[in-house]
C-alpha cells in the first residue's frame, strides 16, 4: 500500500483487535475470503437498479453477484423464491429498517416496537430516530419483575393502539422472542409483523434460535453480527398480492439510495455460503454455550444478570446494582483498561442516563470465532469480576 499513513492505521487496528478480548455483542471477525471480496474490483462498478434492469451499462458480472447473494440468502434461511423476495442493497440495519417502513407504512402511521431501554433499537421508534418522528411510535417495555416480554400486556396495547406495523426484535434482549405470539398479536390488531433479526440471524442460520420466517411478513438482518459477514443488511419480504417486493425495491432505488455497493454484496454472498455449513452450526451452538457459561459465572460472582440469564449470544449485566457496584460507563472504562472491550448499556427500567447507564452488554460471537470455549469464559468472567471490583 502506497499510503503509509492509512496502512499504519489499518495495521494498528488489526493489532488492537488481536490483543483484546472482544465482547461487543454486535461485532465479529470475518474470514479472509470476506475481506477479499470487500476489497475487490467490484467496488468500481456503478449498478443503480436491479439485476437485468440497471441504469448503467456493463453490469453482466455484478448482476450475477447480486443474484447469487440473493439465492444464497434464501437457501440459508430455507425460503422458497416463490414465497420470499430479498433486497440485498441496504448498507446497514438502520437504513434497512427505514427503507422497509418507508415502503410499507404510510407516513404518520403507527409503528409499535420495544423501547430502547428494554432492549429495542433506535429504529424501533425511539423519539430521537426519524422512525419516531415520521411515524407515531408505540413503545412497549418489559415485565418489570421478570425482565422479559409480557405478551399479554403487548396484546392489550396493540388492540388499543392498532399499529400499522409491529416490530419484533432487539439489540439488547438476551432471551428467545416468541414469534408465534407476536404473529397472534399482529393478527389481533391487523398489523404487519416485521422481525429485526440483526443480532441473532447467525444463530437462526445455525439452527440455534427460532426462525421468524414462518410468522413474519417482513424480516431484516444486518450481516456483520452473529452472521459473521461484512457490514451490510438484507431485507426479506413476503411475495404475494400485497406487492411488498415491488414496493420495497422501488423505495430503495429511486426512493432512498443510489448505486449499491456490489463489493459488499459479494462479501455477503461469501459469508452466507460460509454460514451454510455444519461448521457454522457448531459455531452458533458454541456461541450460546459460551454466553450461558459467562452469564452463570458472573452471576456466581455476585453480578446481577438481566432476566436471570441468556438464551442467545447476548448478556446484559447490571453493574450499578443500585449504587453497590459501578456505573456502566465506569465498568466499560475499567474493562477496556483490562483489555476487555464491551459497551455500556441501559438496563430495563434504567433511571440513569444513556451516556452513563446502569449496565454493560456482553456478547460471545467474536470470541467464539477466535476459538474460545466454556473454560475460557470462566477466565474472562474472573477478569471482568476483578476489574469491576478493583478499588479506584
Ligand atoms: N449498533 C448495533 C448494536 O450494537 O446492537 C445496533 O445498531
Amino acid at each position: 500500500m502506497k499510503d503509509t499513513q492509512i496502512q499504519k492505521l489499518i495495521k494498528a487496528e488489526a493489532k488492537r483487535q488481536k490483543n483484546v478480548i472482544n465482547l461487543i455483542a454486535s461485532e465479529n471477525y470475518v474470514s479472509k475470503d470476506v475481506l477479499t471480496a470487500l476489497g475487490s474490483e467490484l467496488t468500481n462498478k456503478y449498478a443503480e437498479g436491479y439485476p437485468g434492469r440497471r441504469y448503467y451499462g456493463g453490469n453482466e458480472i455484478v448482476d450475477k453477484v447480486e443474484l447469487l447473494c440473493i439465492s444464497r440468502a434464501l437457501k440459508l434461511f430455507k425460503l422458497k423464491p416463490t414465497e420470499w423476495h430479498v433486497n440485498a442493497q441496504l448498507l446497514s440495519g438502520s437504513p434497512a429498517n427505514f427503507a422497509l417502513y418507508s415502503a410499507l407504512v404510510p407516513i404518520g402511521g403507527k409503528i409499535m416496537g420495544m423501547k430502547l431501554s428494554s432492549g429495542g433499537h433506535l429504529t424501533h421508534g425511539h423519539p430521537l430516530s426519524m422512525t419516531g418522528k415520521l411515524w407515531k411510535p408505540i413503545q412497549f417495555e418489559l415485565d418489570s419483575q421478570r425482565e422479559i416480554i409480557d405478551y399479554d400486556a403487548l396484546l392489550k396495547i396493540a388492540i388499543k393502539e392498532k399499529p400499522d406495523m409491529i416490530v419484533a426484535g432487539f439489540t439488547a434482549y438476551p432471551r428467545i422472542v416468541d414469534f408465534k405470539k407476536f404473529r397472534k398479536i399482529a393478527d389481533a390488531c391487523g398489523a404487519l409483523l416485521h422481525v429485526d433479526m440483526a443480532h441473532f440471524s447467525g444463530l437462526v442460520a445455525g439452527g440455534q434460535y427460532p426462525s421468524p420466517f414462518p410468522y413474519a411478513d417482513t424480516v431484516m438482518t444486518t450481516t456483520h453480527k452473529s452472521l459473521r459477514g461484512p457490514r451490510q443488511a438484507l431485507v426479506f419480504v413476503r411475495k404475494d398480492a400485497r406487492e411488498f417486493d415491488k414496493k420495497l425495491d422501488k423505495m430503495v432505488i429511486p426512493g432512498l439510495f443510489g448505486g449499491p455497493h456490489e463489493n459488499n454484496i459479494a462479501a455477503v454472498a461469501v459469508a452466507l455460503k460460509e454460514a451454510d455449513s455444519p461448521v457454522f452450526k457448531k459455531y452458533a451452538k458454541q456461541v450460546i454455550q459460551n454466553a450461558k457459561t459467562l452469564a452463570k459465572e458472573l452471576q456466581k460472582r455476585g453480578w446481577r444478570i438481566i432476566s436471570g440469564g441468556t438464551d442467545s449470544h447476548l448478556i446484559l449485566v447490571d453493574t450499578w446494582m443500585q449504587g453497590a457496584g459501578v456505573s456502566g460507563k465506569e465498568a466499560s472504562i475499567r474493562l477496556e483498561k483490562a483489555g476487555i472491550i464491551v459497551n455500556m448499556n441501559t438496563i430495563p427500567g434504567d433511571t440513569r442516563s444513556v451516556m452513563d447507564p446502569s449496565g454493560i452488554r456482553l456478547g460471545t460471537c467474536a470470541e467464539t470465532t477466535r476459538g474460545k470455549k466454556e473454560k475460557d469464559m470462566l477466565k474472562i468472567a474472573e477478569k471482568i469480576d476483578t476489574a469491576l471490583r478493583a478499588k479506584k
